[in-house]
């Protein structure tokens, strides 16, 4: 996969008039910035940029300026100059069919919303193309009617929208591993994603069916091939999960699960069963392939917790990050994102020296709880190498772990849920790497 050099965030080689002196601005080891000096940065880099000329390009009366071009279309689509940005499918497992993950290009995105095109993907059994005229949700098992809803039936009814991330808990999970890998933020963090989700809370459909008062659990299973299930606790359903139909304003992408899918708030990405078609009350949860064999922890002993639902406190770096090439020393904005299963984002701190000294980055963009953040910090390279750490705390006060924390709570037979602070080297030649520290 190429990267560009436009996805480093450089913010001009020629540094801007920094009031009082410099030296004041700095607020941690190795050329960490205040976040107060965000603004005047990016405007002093880009203006010093173009009047010096230093663009390259031809800037009288280009053609598309002198001719009309292609007039409206009925789907819009990316700019052609943009078409390297693409999910990254990995390989196909013969064993599988139609199974696998494609993960998000975080490193090329900015913002905190993930356009549907670039929604990560990860399925069991392929996409199956269903019609909706042909698909129904059944709700059964311990309720007073049992139920069923056609989908021109589940339009009708009032629905609410909810900005909202999902990440898979294999998301990152390569850094488990002893050696450190060689991959991009899309690589090994790309299975995560934000969209603004619209559907009907579950609690409403739920209501209808009427719940026997002895039922503890729901089980959502989908209608893929792969009859992917899963057994969810029946507060959290009545809670925050939605059955939802549409992703960013447009209906569900095929991938995402189209017609109909569950949308489970912060937690494991498996559990929110996409292609929809049953929901059924009981009193145990239903031991699904999903909840025995997969996704559960396995301890050290050898013992497996299962439903380990909610996502932990996580931040990443997506610039600089890895297989990038920093060009020239000078002014850079670090740049990422931060989330957590059980809520909002409070703060962010980078450190640019391994951990040794830590400074506050400006979340800018956050569009409630369980959403994604967007943080940044201006930073100044000036060849020495350098070890760029996110952590993240959220507004209950967890903060996220160090590796070698995470590795001692969890173990070595440890697989799904790494959410510790990754480390990007970025050697004295602009190299930027995946490492340990
Ligand atoms: N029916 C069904 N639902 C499913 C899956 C699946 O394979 N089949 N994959 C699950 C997993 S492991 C994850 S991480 C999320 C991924 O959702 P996405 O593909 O919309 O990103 O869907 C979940 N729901
Ligand atoms: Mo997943």
């Amino acid at each position: 996969m190429s990267i560009r050099e436009t996805d480093v965030a450089e913010l001009g080689a020629v540094e801007p008039n920094l009031e009082p002196s410099t030296t004041d601005l700095m607020v941690a080891g190795n050329g960490l910035m205040s976040r107060r000096l965000l603004l005047g940065l990016g405007l002093g880099g880009a203006g010093l940029t173009v009047a010096s000329g230093a663009l390259g390009a031809d800037f009288s009366m280009p053609v598309w300026s002198k001719q009309p071009g292609p007039g409206p279309s009925g789907y819009g689509q990316p700019s052609r100059f943009v078409a390297d940005i693409q999910r990254d499918p990995g390989r196909a497992n013969p064993l599988y069919p139609g199974g696998g993950a494609s993960r998000t290009p975080l490193h090329q995105l900015r913002g905190t919303i993930t356009p549907n095109g670039l929604h990560f993907e990860r399925h069991h059994a392929g996409v199956p193309e269903i019609d909706p005229a042909a698909h129904a949700v059944f709700i059964n098992g311990l309720v007073e009617r049992p139920l069923a809803f056609d989908y021109e039936s589940l339009l009708r009814y009032p629905m609410v929208s909810r900005t909202q991330f999902l990440e898979c808990s294999g998301n990152s999970g390569a850094l488990f591993r002893d050696a450190a890998v060689d991959g991009t933020a899309q690589s090994i963090n790309g299975l995560v994603s934000c969209a603004e989700w619209t559907g009907i809370p579950l609690s409403v459909l739920l209501d209808e069916a009427g719940v026997s008062p002895e039922a503890r659990w729901v089980s959502a299973v989908g209608a893929d091939a792969a009859s992917m299930g899963r057994s969810i606790p029946l507060n959290k359903a009545v809670d925050d999960v939605l059955v939802a139909l549409f992703q960013n304003g447009e209906p569900l992408r095929p991938e995402q699960g189209y017609p109909v899918r569950l949308f489970v708030p912060g937690w494991e990405g498996n559990v929110s069963v996409k292609w929809l078609t049953q929901i059924k009350l009981s009193k145990e949860p239903s031991q699904f392939r999903d909840e025995t064999s997969k996704y559960t922890d396995t301890l050290a002993d050898r013992s497996s917790l299962q439903f380990t639902f909610p996502m932990g406190v996580k931040s990443i770096i997506t610039s600089p990050s890895g297989k990038m090439q920093l060009q020239t020393h000078g002014l850079y904005q670090i740049e990422g994102l931060a989330w957590s299963g059980a809520g909002s984002i409070s703060k962010v701190e980078i450190s640019a020296d391994g951990g040794a000294t830590w400074a506050e980055a400006a979340i800018d963009a956050q569009a409630g709880d369980k959403s994604l953040a967007r943080f940044r910090l201006p930073w100044r390279w000036q060849g020495n190498s350098a070890q760029l750490i996110s952590r993240a705390t959220d507004n209950y006060g967890n903060i996220q772990p160090t590796r070698n924390q995470l590795l001692a709570e969890k173990g070595a037979l440890a697989f799904y849920h790494f959410n510790a602070q990754q480390c990007w080297d970025v050697s004295s030649n602009g190299e930027v790497k995946n490492t340990y520290v």
